[in-house]
């Protein structure tokens, strides 16, 4: 077991997602990333052609061309094309990754400096080292601050969530397979912030259910 947490606590990457929201996230930034990538080549190409092609040889004043109305038209509608391709990609997915399916249980995690507090609905069980969920569960998040501002965020799982002293800001995880997932603190909140690790780790329900239950009788 602590095998499997060593070496799957390495990756970091969102790309790598290990859950229905960073999937989703990772999904759309997928899509995003290739069109832009040919947007940049294709542009990047024509500049570099307009800049061998055209560029000055003597003095002579080359023909001077106003305007061109079908290549106006084109580089209009293209991109208005990709705007609502991204947009319309980006609306769909929006509620989903916001607030996710219903939730089926909750905790509240509490950022301070420099560390998280994890506490289980009903209050009665508290956890500081990690988080602990159980796989294929969607569990919402209720993230808040004692301090000042955090953030929590756990790549491979979510999208970060702001912990803001005095307010509580609603997310939801979900991982697939049980394992470790790293993460950090992603908003400056002083000298220790680079120590301000946010730890995931997914049990099985029976394993998750084992651990609360020794928990709750410690409490
Ligand atoms: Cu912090």
């Amino acid at each position: 077991m602590n095998l499997l947490i060593a070496s799957s606590a390495v990756s970091v990457s969102p790309l790598s997602c290990a859950g229905r929201q960073a999937c989703r996230i990772a999904g759309l930034y997928v899509v995003i990333f290739w069109i832009a990538l040919a947007v940049l080549l294709i542009v990047g190409t024509f500049i570099v052609y307009a800049a061998f092609r055209f560029r000055r040889r003597d003095e002579r004043e080359p023909v001077q061309i106003h305007g061109n109305t079908r290549l106006e038209v084109a580089w209009t509608v293209v991109p208005l094309v990709i705007v609502v391709v991204i947009f319309t990609l980006t609306f769909t997915n929006m509620t989903f990754i916001r607030n996710g399916p219903p939730p089926e249980m909750s905790v509240t995690v509490v950022g301070r400096q420099f560390t998280w507090e994890y506490i289980y609905a009903g209050g009665k069980v508290r956890s500081f080292d990690a988080l602990r969920i159980p796989t294929g569960t969607v569990v919402r998040i209720n993230v808040t601050s004692i301090d000042v501002l955090h953030s929590f965020w756990v790549p491979r799982l979510a999208g970060q969530v702001y912990a803001i002293p005095g307010r509580t800001n609603p997310g939801w995880l979900e991982a697939d397979k049980p394992g470790s997932y790293f993460g950090e603190c992603n908003e400056f909140c002083g000298l220790g912030h680079y120590t301000m690790q946010a730890t995931v780790i997914a049990l099985t329900p029976t394993d998750f259910q084992r651990w609360y239950q020794a928990q709750l009788a410690r409490a």
